[in-house]
């Protein structure tokens, strides 16, 4: 048996900006904890968190890595806490959704020499889709000339007057070392060898005045929760002890209060205040009563009681393959509890599963375990036929928990293996890239036959290629995906008339027809109409007909694009009572078309995406103007705080390197979602030069 019970475990997601020291406060918890007895460095790429070979490369997280040490409560308690550390770089967003939904309290870590950033504001957009509770760590608080009350009032401005100071620096800069409690009302003086001890001592009267006012603030904050809370701090002035932490406890669950902290990771100062802050207020999974599910196949709602000694219900939220043990699945169980051996049924595919060997982890590092209970995060690993996102439980309660929404994929790009003995391999790899990453996906695009790979962006991308050369020795070509474009017509054709017929020896060829040819309104694709009288074309032979012209209308006639949008009418034709047999029809057919086509005043579909743009206004300027020079639409603009939205709509031929172009412009802090339309004609002047491209290409090949 663990020696800690449900009520005794702390999940915590550690998100934010990239570069703000998630990956350090990590190491500087474990380190201050005994988890570890030496603190990694970033620089060194010796970290728990950051252990694999592309994130000690480019010094920073790539993948969300989970980690757990041991904290006590007040009354000497020991919790058991769980962190995941997740990256920063929007480019790996996924794994910062998959962790928001397996913890219950998020630290949004935060540069004090940099304030609020654009990863900030996203990263805490999703945690509204969670539920997580929300605490402020302003880190790298020893870096000089730093203005906390600056980056308070940033982030009120962004995330309303719930942010609330728990603990601010007395003397940031090189030196820091010292912190106001403003709850406890006290000074805490860290020590300076790094062990993140601390001392606590009366708060100098030259300070009293703002712990006073931060105080005051605080206990505000808690009173505006409920009304009894307020009568209380009208009648006395103040709220008791008692009052404050059961309103406290509240208020973090219910978002009202967003507790802010000041640390410095790399010396580790405020990092022992924080972890007794977490242990004495933060949730257990038995705060919240029950987890939202679905019974397997319908929507009927079922929800699961978070009951340690109930049927058990695991979701799995992140799969990693690693090299000698192969698929390891990462877990959080909410009812009961799971051994090894056990047998589970998956509520999402119907299959039955065994669980084998069950971890608890420290970053790389793997240690058996017999039973994870309720409430807890641990892996285990070759699950057969369980996937990230599938529930795993007792088969007396199937069910299918609340799944995490993985962002759209907002890039796509075109790959091929440069060895073509490798295909089978690719498609492998990008199978389980997927199944890691879920993210990342892939399809075969029929209409270009290209092999699609899509993601958050081009770093996202990039990562991926060199993990399929560093895992599976595969050298691929990365390129710009073929545009689909479509090709159809404007106006109508009455007749088009195709015979054909061949006379080489024995039995000739001969077949026969008019067709008339009409556009269709966008969308409506093909439409094919029988209006022969009298047989003149015999019925046996007038499904070849439609099939000459079908197979000509997918391989396209102006730029080897599908034909969309045309109606056909067969009305006319002859044949030969010998020579006549289904391929002269549908050679005739496919002619007959072909020749319509040109004259119907053919022309050039592109796809049209939905793009929304989201960066800080000052940018205004320069990213209206790009969307207007690729030829895109304002459809609309919103602002929220000082992130302004551009709703745009952009044909896909010009977004080429388009989420390269949005950084470059917004220092980075734009970021951009796209989303197919539909299709609309090509510019005359633009068709041209298309249809001559593709012309050149055909003669060359
Ligand atoms: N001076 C100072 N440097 C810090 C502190 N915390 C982190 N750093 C440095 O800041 C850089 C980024 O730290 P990381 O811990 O990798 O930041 P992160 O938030 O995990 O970054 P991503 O994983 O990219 O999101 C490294 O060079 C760290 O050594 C701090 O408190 N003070
Ligand atoms: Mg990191």
């Amino acid at each position: 048996m663990p020696e800690y019970t449900t009520s005794q475990i702390r999940n915590i997601s550690l998100i934010g900006h990239s570069g703000t020291g998630k990956t350090l406060l990590a190491e500087a918890i474990l380190f201050s904890t005994g988890a570890i007895n030496r603190m990694g460095s970033i620089e060194e790429g010796n970290t728990v968190s950051d252990y694999h070979k592309d994130e000690i490369e480019k010094q920073m997280s790539i993948n969300s890595s989970l980690l757990n040490t041991i904290i006590q409560n007040n009354k000497g308690e020991k919790l058991k806490l769980n962190i995941l550390d997740t990256p920063g770089f929007m480019d790996f967003i996924g794994e910062v959704v998959s962790s928001l939904r397996v913890t219950d309290t998020s630290l949004v870590v935060v540069d004090a020499s940099k304030g609020r950033e654009v990863g900030t504001e996203i990263s805490f957009r999703y945690t509204d889709y969670y539920k997580n509770d929300i605490i402020f760590v302003v880190n790298k608080t020893d870096h000089e000339n730093i203005d906390f009350e600056n980056v308070v009032s940033q982030l009120k401005e962004g995330f309303g007057n719930r942010v609330t100071v728990i603990q601010f620096p007395v003397n940031s800069g090189g030196g820091f070392s010292e912190v106001i409690d403003v709850m406890k009302m006290k000074l805490l003086k860290y020590s300076k060898d790094g062990k993140g001890n601390y001392t606590i001592e009366d708060i100098p009267d030259n300070l009293k005045a703002k712990a006073d006012e931060y105080h005051q603030a605080f206990i505000e904050t808690i009173a505006e929760e409920d009304e009894e809370l307020m009568t209380k701090y009208f009648d006395q002035g103040t709220l008791s002890d008692e009052d404050l932490d059961r309103g406290l406890k509240i208020g973090l669950s219910k978002r009202e209060i967003f507790p802010l902290f000041c640390t410095s990771a790399s010396s580790n100062v405020g990092i022992r205040g924080l972890l007794e802050f977490i242990a004495e207020y933060c949730e257990s999974l038995l705060d919240s009563d029950t987890e939202s599910g679905f019974k397997p196949g319908t929507e009927d709602l079922i929800e699961i009681k978070h009951d340690p000694k109930g049927e058990p219900v695991m979701f799995i939220f992140k799969t990693v393959s690693e090299k000698n043990i192969g698929e390891l699945s990462f877990f959080r169980v909410y009812s009961g509890s799971v051994r090894q051996g056990l047998d589970l049924v998956n509520g999402n595919n119907g299959m039955n599963e065994r669980l084998s060997q069950l971890y608890t982890m420290q970053g790389k590092d793997r240690k058996e375990i017999p039973e994870v209970i309720c409430g807890d995060i641990a892996s285990v690993v070759k699950l057969k036929h369980t996937h990230t996102n599938n529930t795993l439980s007792s088969k007396n309660l199937p069910v299918v928990v609340k799944g995490i929404l993985f962002p759209d994929p907002n890039i796509s790009m075109a790959i091929s293996a440069k060895n073509k003995g490798d295909e089978d391999k690719l498609s492998v790899a990008l199978h389980s890239f997927h199944e890691e990453d879920p993210s990342f996906s892939s399809n075969f695009d029929t209409q270009t036959n290209q092999t699609i790979i899509s993601g958050q962006g081009e770093i996202h991308l990039q990562t991926i290629v060199q993990r399929m050369h560093n895992k599976y020795g595969l050298e691929v070509d990365v390129t710009e995906p073929r545009i689909p474009y479509r090709e159809t017509i404007r106006s109508t054709v009455n007749d088009s008339e195709y015979k054909h017929k061949k006379q080489s020896g024995g039995r000739g060829q001969y077949g026969h027809v008019h067709i008339k040819i009409e556009p269709l309104e966008r969308g409506n694709g093909f439409e094919f109409v029988n209006a022969i009288v009298g047989g003149v074309v015999p019925g046996r032979f007038i499904p070849a007909v439609e099939k000459g012209i079908v197979e000509i209308m997918e391989k396209g006639i102006l730029v080897g694009s599908k034909v969309v949008d045309v109606k056909v009418t067969l009305f006319d034709g002859t044949f030969h009572n010998v020579d006549s047999d289904e391929i002269s029809f549908k050679i005739a057919g496919s002619q007959a078309f072909k020749k319509g086509f040109k004259d119907a005043s053919p022309v050039l579909l592109e796809p049209i995406y939905n793009v929304e743009v989201v960066f800080p206004e000052e940018f205004m300027g320069a990213v209206s103007g790009d969307v207007s020079s690729r030829r895109g639409r304002i459809m609309g603009m919103e602002s929220e705080g000082h992130l302004q939205l551009i709703k745009a709509q952009m044909p896909l031929s010009e977004m080429e390197g388009y989420s390269s172009k949005l950084r470059s412009l917004t220092q980075g802090r734009g970021t951009y979602k796209r989303k197919f339309s539909h299709y609309e004609e090509v510019p005359k002047e633009i068709e041209v030069k298309i249809i001559d491209n593709y012309e050149k290409n055909k003669s060359e090949e």
